[in-house]
């Protein structure tokens, strides 16, 4: 397998950003296999960001997880000995799909603490007109926990999830105050690069404003060394496992370690 070029560049910036750009890693193959069967999910009928964890079926996702280099991939962004899988993410903004995906972060949605990263692995050209996804630089060390809310099936704001839990703050309006944050995205992503992120940065996605140009991103989420489970039942409940003790590593039963360096 190939190791990531640069890679102490790509683990300093993702330490630094809390957000990296890799370019290139998907062979061919992987790219048509995935695309088929993004497509193939997306016929169903379902919109945007409804299609989840197909890993676990036996099939494509499954096989790309479990069997490409991947796993080995994300530790080394993360340097961690190992890799665990959460579960992955379908993310089609069609043609037309003009609403912009709320200001979030990832890691209140799921029952794990610690360190955790999301590959999102452009299937097609991206870029500002089809949905470029921006994020807010070095916001995975604030420390702040935001309070994880609903959306509705375009990904804007409905209301807030876990409003008792004295762990959460509120989101600040990082849409209004665009200027006291340091905001950026990537200009052109090409089919196979991805953007490897912490589950704590701060991240949107623009709206798709073109009429012919799809935007089928493939994101999978990963557990790497210091992730222990955290199941809360208001919200996470879709990810538990009985087998896995809270506080336990994020190892294991529904979520296996898909890499261990020698
Ligand atoms: O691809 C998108 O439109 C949003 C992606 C996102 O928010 C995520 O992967 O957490």
């Amino acid at each position: 397998m190939t190791k990531t070029p640069d890679l102490k560049k790509v683990q300093d910036t993702y330490a630094r950003d809390g957000v990296v750009l890799l370019r290139d890693i998907l062979s061919n193959e992987w790219l048509n296999r995935l695309r088929h069967a993004v497509d193939a999910e997306v016929a169903k009928g379902d919109r945007y960001f409804a299609y989840k964890n197909m890993r676990e079926k036996p099939g494509v996702f499954q096989d790309y997880c479990l069997t490409s280099d991947i796993g080995q991939r994300v530790a080394e962004v993360a340097d961690s000995p190992w890799t665990s899988l959460i579960y992955d993410q379908i993310f089609a903004k069609e043609p037309g799909t003009a609403t912009q995906t709320g200001w979030h972060t990832d890691q209140p949605y799921w029952p794990v603490s610690g360190p955790i990263m999301t590959m999102w692995i452009a299937l097609d050209p991206v870029d500002p007109d089809n949905g470029a996804l921006e994020f807010v630089r070095g916001s995975h060390a604030w420390g702040a926990k935001y309070r994880p809310f609903k959306t509705d099936q375009l990904g804007g704001f409905l209301h807030y999830l876990e409003e008792g839990n004295p762990d959460y703050v509120d989101m600040p309006d990082f849409e209004a105050q665009r200027s006291d944050y340091d905001i950026f995205h990537h200009d052109y992503m090409a089919p196979g690069d991805a953007l490897a992120f912490d589950g704590m940065t701060v991240h949107s996605a623009m709206g798709n404003r073109t009429s012919t140009r799809r935007r089928r991103g493939y994101a999978i989420r990963f557990a790497v060394q210091g992730a222990t489970y955290e199941p809360r039942d208001a919200v996470t409940e879709w990810l538990h496992d009985a087998s896995l003790q809270p506080g336990a590593p994020f190892a294991g039963g529904r979520f296996p370690v898909i890499y261990q360096s020698a």
